[in-house]
């Protein structure tokens, strides 16, 4: 087995499907390893690509998605994604090629030194150094990635240690200098000696995954919780995407939550986790309900800028918190009750702590908050009914709420466009919904598009974009098509960067570099091999999506190009 084989034999016995990639010497080996034991080996056309579908792939499996790319520019192009992943923390495995080790440092085509480049972005970084190491680093690149708080990991592994023995042999052998010197003949020695080393130890290699233990919640802070809760008159759950680290359990933790039975917001990952319209969960004015919350409960949550640091949750407040991380547990604001420990279990001890069905115990603030949710409601109906030149954004987000089936994933990549559809579509299980996360990254979409569709095939994939953030995953097509790849991309077409333009008109008076056509991107998506639907009209939204609808059921990608209304920046936006 050369050393692609027996990379491939451990992601194999990592239950790793898929292999996300874009081809380079380097590693070819890898894929051809990978390809010979059934893992389906998906190229893509940006190296951002191929990571962005293994994040998507570990956040809704469980089970660490893995890219491989080539030496130097491979490697670079995908910092982005990778350190998308890293505050997303979602469990990557980054397989980086590298020049021969007898050349490193020496000028070879693409080397440089990528572990330096890598350290300040991942969790774990290594460079394997011999054959015998790879299956042992490759391991442990699995178990830290999942260990604790989950996070992306880079195993660079040097072209040399992959091909057969016999190619790199002769290889060294005809880069071995010839005459009869006595420093040729040191140097014949030399190489000798080095391809000798990369080579020795056994054949055999140990595959198998290592455990991975779940940090469980120390008994007595559960309790402390516990009796925090019971005593509160307005309490409130927040659910973060650690609650959902362990993808198996997502179905006990959503009935914990149901047992806790607290009002509850779902963010990141957890969307979808109560379904689509589950009484305890809460859509709007969360900013209001926390600041009206006596004891706040953030589960897999950290206090930043999207609880304003903290200053969300009044002072008075009981804050109750469980992260994986002590950092992000007490970032910006100490809780009154911390609990290190995965935000799930923590869900799920909690609500046995809480024991007797509390049920109707905070009937009339959970009222409270149903009213508003009702009110907010209306006023998006209200909007849903304005009428405009093009597209009303509103009114096409609730048609596809509409129609969108129990099994479908919904991936979110832009600005205003994207907001909007947050609020108005809803994830109709757990592990349904991907963004990016706290690293706002623009580009994700097709990446996640991809591997959210080869994780879930028997579910529809959209993908939500703006206009600006399409162009990122415009190439991509071509990987939907060739792969089969049924992704219904719903373009909002407002020619702008509209989230950008209206801060910076308001602040600045000038839109400068926040302009954009409306462009026929439902024609690259012909181009490309798959199907383009151009929507102008409000009127033209039903009939639009079944288009879309019915091409991606016949396995063909299609890319809905909206024309939205303008948003005049001067006036505030439609988008909420
Ligand atoms: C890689 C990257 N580049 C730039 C940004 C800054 N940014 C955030 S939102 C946004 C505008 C998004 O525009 P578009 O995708 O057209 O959506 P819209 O707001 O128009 O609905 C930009 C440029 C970012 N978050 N990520």
């Amino acid at each position: 087995m050369n050393g692609g084989g027996r990379i491939a034999r451990v992601l194999q016995c990592h239950g790793v499907q898929f292999l996300f990639t874009l081809c380079g010497g380097h590693i070819s080996p890898v894929l051809k390893g990978a390809k010979d034991l059934g893992i389906r080996v998906v190229d893509v056309r940006h190296e951002a690509t191929a990571v962005f579908a293994a994040d998507a792939v570990a956040r809704i499996t469980g089970v660490p998605g893995v890219a491989a790319v080539t030496a130097g520019p491979g490697v670079t192009n995908t910092i982005t994604a990778v350190k998308n992943a890293q505050l997303a923390q979602s469990p990557v495995v980054l397989l980086g090629g590298a020049a021969a080790t007898m050349l490193q440092g020496r000028g070879a085509l693409q080397d440089i030194d990528q572990l330096a480049l890598f350290k300040p972005h991942v969790k774990w970084a290594r460079a394997v150094k011999r054959v015998r190491d790879l299956a042992p680093v490759i391991r442990d690149a699995f178990h830290v990635a999942q260990t604790d708080v989950p996070g992306p990991v880079f195993v660079e592994c040097p072209v040399d240690l992959l091909y057969d023995q016999a190619i790199i042999r002769e290889w060294y052998a005809s880069a071995a200098p010839t005459g009869g010197g006595l420093g040729n003949r040191v140097m014949r020695a030399y190489l000798d000696l080095h391809a000798r080393r990369l080579f020795a130890g056994p054949d055999e290699i140990d595959p198998a995954a290592k455990d991975v233990a779940t940090p469980s919640p120390d008994s007595r802070a559960v309790a402390r919780a516990a009796r925090r809760i019971a005593n509160a008159e307005r309490p409130l759950l927040i659910v973060g995407s650690q609650a959902l680290v362990e993808a198996r359990h997502a179905a006990s933790t959503a009935a914990a939550i149901e047992r806790i039975g607290m009002p509850v917001y779902l963010s990141g990952m957890a969307r979808g986790l109560m379904g689509p319209a589950h009484p305890l969960h809460r859509r709007h004015q969360r900013r209001k309900a926390l600041r009206e919350a006596d004891v706040v409960v953030l589960a897999g949550v950290p206090s930043d800028f999207r609880l304003d640091y903290g200053r969300h949750v009044r002072k008075q407040a009981c804050l109750v918190a469980a992260n994986r991380s002590r950092t992000d547990l007490n970032r910006n604001r100490r809780p009154d009750v911390g609990v290190i420990a995965d935000a799930g279990l923590f869900l799920r001890e909690l609500a046995r702590a809480l024991g007797t069905d509390s049920a109707g115990r905070w009937d009339a603030w959970s009222r409270l908050l149903v009213d508003r949710d009702a009110e907010r409601e209306t006023e998006i109906g209200d909007m849903a009914s304005a009428g405009g030149e093009f597209v009303n954004p509103v009114s096409l987000l609730r048609s596809i709420d509409a129609q969108l089936p129990e099994n479908s994933i919904i991936v979110a990549d832009g600005g205003d466009f994207v907001g909007t559809a947050s609020y108005i579509v809803k994830p109709r299980k757990p592990l349904c919904w991907l963004d990016p996360g706290v690293f706002g990254t623009l580009g994700c979409g097709a990446g996640f598009a991809l591997g959210a569709s080869l994780c879930r095939p028997d579910h529809e994939t959209w993908a939500v974009f703006g206009d600006g953030s399409v162009g990122y995953s415009l190439a991509e097509f071509d990987t939907f098509v060739r792969h089969g790849i049924p992704v219904i991309a719903v373009v909002g077409n407002d020619g702008s960067w509209a989230q950008i333009a209206r801060e910076q008109v308001k602040m600045l008076d000038d839109d400068v570099g926040t302009v954009l056509a409306r462009s026929d991107y439902h024609k690259v998506a012909a181009a490309l091999g798959g199907h383009g639907v151009l929507l102008t009209g409000s009127d033209k939204i039903d009939v639009g999506l079944d288009d879309a609808r019915q091409s991606s059921l016949e396995g063909r990608p299609v890319l809905i190009n909206a024309w939205l209304d303008k948003t005049d920046f001067r006036e505030g936006s439609l988008s909420m």
